[in-house]
C-alpha cells in the first residue's frame, strides 16, 4: 500500500487522491472541493457517486459531499444551493502523517463570486482520513468590511446496498421542518427508514446518529452544524434528475451536516468553522 498524497485526474478535472499508511483513502475534486470518493481502512466505497454525474467546471456534481455555501436549497436570491460547488477550490496542501492523510482547499472570493454575492470571504475544507474515520471540516472567514450571513451544508451522499433496508438511529424526538409538505413536528421513530422521497432537515442534532444496513453502518456526528438534513429522491423525483440513473436512488442516501434555521452571521474578521465526522462499523 503506498501511502500518498498524489494529484490525479478524476473524469477530467483535477483531484488529490490521499492514501494514509493505515490503508484510508479519499479522493478530493479542485472542483467545489468536492469529495468524491472515501474508502476507511480495508474497507468498501461509502460514498456515492452517481454514474451519469457530470464532470464539467461551473457544474455540480451528482454524488460525494458538494459544499453547500452561502445559501441552502431556494431559501435566498441565489442559484439553487448557492455558488460554491460551481467553482474551482485551490489545492493549499496535502499531506500524510503516521496515521492520517490530509488535504485543505481554499476558495475565496474573485468577481465572479461578487457578481453572486457581494462579499469578501474565504472558504477552507480540510479532509481528513485515518483508519475507520473521515473528518470533513468547512471554515468560512470574512475578509471584507462589512458583516454577512450565511448558510451552509456538507451535502453527503453515503453509499448504501439497498436503501430500504437501511435505517437511520438518534433523530428521536428532534423538531423536523419537512420541506415536502412543509409541516413541522418531532420524530417520533427510534429508527427512521426510507421507502419513500424524503427530504427533511431535523434540528439540533447535536448527539451522534448512526445509518445501519444489515451488514454494516457509520457513525456520524456534526459539530457547529445544529441541522441535519435526510435526502432521498425516491423514484419519480430521480427519473427527473438527468445526472442519476434511474434506480440510483437505492444507491444512495444523503446526511447532510448544516447550518440553515439560523444562518451564521460574521461580523470582518470573523471566522466559523463546522464538522462532519464518519466512522464506518464493518
Ligand atoms: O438537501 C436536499 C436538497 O435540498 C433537496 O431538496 C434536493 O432537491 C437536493 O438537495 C439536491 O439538490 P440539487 O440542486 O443538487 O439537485
Amino acid at each position: 500500500m503506498t501511502t500518498t498524497s498524489q494529484r490525479i485526474d478524476y473524469n477530467g478535472l483535477p483531484a488529490v487522491h490521499l492514501c494514509s499508511p493505515d490503508g484510508a483513502e479519499a479522493i478530493v475534486l479542485e472542483h467545489g472541493g468536492h469529495l468524491v470518493s472515501w474508502k476507511p481502512a480495508n474497507g468498501a466505497e461509502r460514498i456515492y457517486m452517481s454514474p451519469n454525474a457530470v464532470f464539467k467546471e461551473g457544474t455540480p456534481v451528482r454524488g460525494g459531499v458538494p459544499v453547500i455555501f452561502p445559501q441552502f436549497g431556494l431559501r435566498g436570491p441565489l442559484q439553487g444551493h448557492g455558488f460554491a460547488r460551481r467553482m474551482n477550490w485551490q489545492l493549499v496542501d496535502a499531506r500524510v502523517g503516521e496515521d492520517y492523510a490530509l488535504a485543505h482547499l481554499r476558495l475565496s472570493d474573485t468577481p465572479e463570486t461578487r457578481e453572486h454575492w457581494p462579499h469578501e470571504f474565504a472558504l477552507e475544507i480540510a479532509v481528513n482520513i485515518s483508519g475507520a474515520r473521515l473528518d470533513i471540516e468547512l471554515e468560512v472567514s470574512n475578509t471584507g468590511s462589512s458583516t454577512f450571513d450565511f448558510m451552509a451544508a456538507l451535502h453527503t451522499y453515503l453509499a448504501v446496498k439497498e436503501v430500504e433496508e437501511c435505517g437511520v438511529e438518534g433523530l428521536s424526538g428532534l423538531a423536523c421542518e419537512d420541506m415536502l409538505t412543509g409541516k413541522q413536528f418531532r420524530e417520533t421513530k427510534s429508527s427512521f427508514t426510507i421507502d419513500q422521497e424524503v427530504d427533511r432537515v431535523y434540528h439540533d442534532t447535536t448527539k451522534p446518529l448512526m445509518l445501519n444496513e444489515p451488514h454494516r453502518g457509520v457513525v456520524i456526528q456534526s459539530e457547529n452544524m445544529p441541522d441535519t438534513v435526510i435526502w432521498n429522491p425516491w423514484e419519480v423525483r430521480c427519473a427527473e434528475l438527468a445526472d442519476m440513473p434511474k434506480d440510483g436512488f437505492r444507491r444512495m442516501l444523503c446526511v447532510e451536516a448544516a447550518v440553515i434555521r439560523d444562518p451564521v452571521k460574521l461580523e470582518p474578521g470573523g471566522e466559523w468553522w463546522g464538522r462532519q465526522t464518519f466512522v464506518a462499523m464493518e
